[in-house]
């Protein structure tokens, strides 16, 4: 793995889709037209004190065990795993298809994050997926995304898939590299920023997938998915991605109570790092 030396853009290199620090208090994502939420009952804007916004405003205070925070703001994206229960997922959708598109947004580890142990091989569960007019094998376009399996140790490592479109489901894991260690990543932020660029033209599979990532209080992000060459093909008629969720189905079901933070969600059409490759991040990072 390689460590790179970069630092966050500035605004005005980037075509923002979206920037979203949820200081809205609700999942009105303001300022960025053409982007939206969707409505969902599995995931609430948060404070530390207090989930203010689920469907509708609520004022509900946060369980003592919970610990929530923001990474920037007083607000955050909590996604909560209820015990035994697979699915908690946040979708958004976006008016202008991208076969081009940057995302990064901050992820904080559940204070008691454990991949759950499962005999069977499926300990698979999603991160995030982007597509374009349907999702994996309804879409004609492909789907790409990532998912983390158990590392044996309690931890995850994490990977990308991709689905070459064509009405065709994801093929195998793509780029396997750390994800969670525990008990030493339990309640840190970690800082992904995920380029994914569609084939050049239909069946050319020049497409590419790099993700890369950075824990809070590093000045460095590590590359860890560098994906050339893969069959990212774009739909005859929703020409890029359109439609993503972050978190999603989890095969391995948590058996207490398990809470995802993100904030600073972004999407932009043009690299969300500077080109110059500056290591202090804090002094170019687009805090919202
Ligand atoms: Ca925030």
């Amino acid at each position: 793995m390689t460590a790179v030396l970069l630092s966050f853009g500035t605004l005005a290199s980037s075509k923002e889709i979206v920037a979203d620090s949820f200081e809205s208090g609700d999942f009105s994502a303001p300022n960025s037209p053409g982007f939206s939420w969707s409505k969902t009952e599995t995931t609430s804007v948060v404070t530390a004190s207090t989930q203010v916004f689920r469907t509708s405003l609520l004022n509900e205070p946060a369980p003592e065990s919970s610990q929530w925070e923001a990474k920037t703001g007083d607000h955050a994206l909590m996604l909560r795993y209820n015990v035994g229960k697979s699915w908690t997922e946040q979708r958004f959708n976006f008016n202008e298809p991208q076969p081009d598109i940057w995302m990064s947004f901050w992820l904080r580890v559940p204070i008691n994050f454990t991949h759950p142990a499962k005999e069977s091989a499926g300990d698979n569960q999603k991160l995030f997926f982007l597509w374009m007019d349907g999702y994996s094998t309804k879409g004609e376009g492909s789907s790409v995304g990532m998912e983390f399996r158990g590392d044996g140790q309690g931890g995850s490592y994490f990977y990308a898939k991709i689905s070459p479109g064509g009405f065709n489901g994801t093929a195998g894991d793509r780029g396997r590299a750390p994800f969670i260690e525990v008990p030493g990543d339990r309640g840190k932020w970690m800082h992904l920023v995920v380029h994914v660029a569609s084939e050049n033209s239909a069946g050319s599979s020049d497409g590419l997938m790099e993700v890369w990532r950075k824990w809070e209080g590093d000045s460095e992000y590590t590359k860890t998915q560098d994906l050339k060459n893969q069959p990212i093909r774009l739909s005859s008629n929703v020409k890029g991605f359109s439609h993503g969720y972050l978190m999603g189905w989890a095969n391995a079901v948590y058996p207490v109570q398990t809470e995802f933070l993100i904030d600073d969600f972004n999407l932009s059409t043009t690299s969300l790092f500077s080109s110059s490759n500056v290591p202090s991040a804090p002094s170019g990072l687009r805090v919202r």
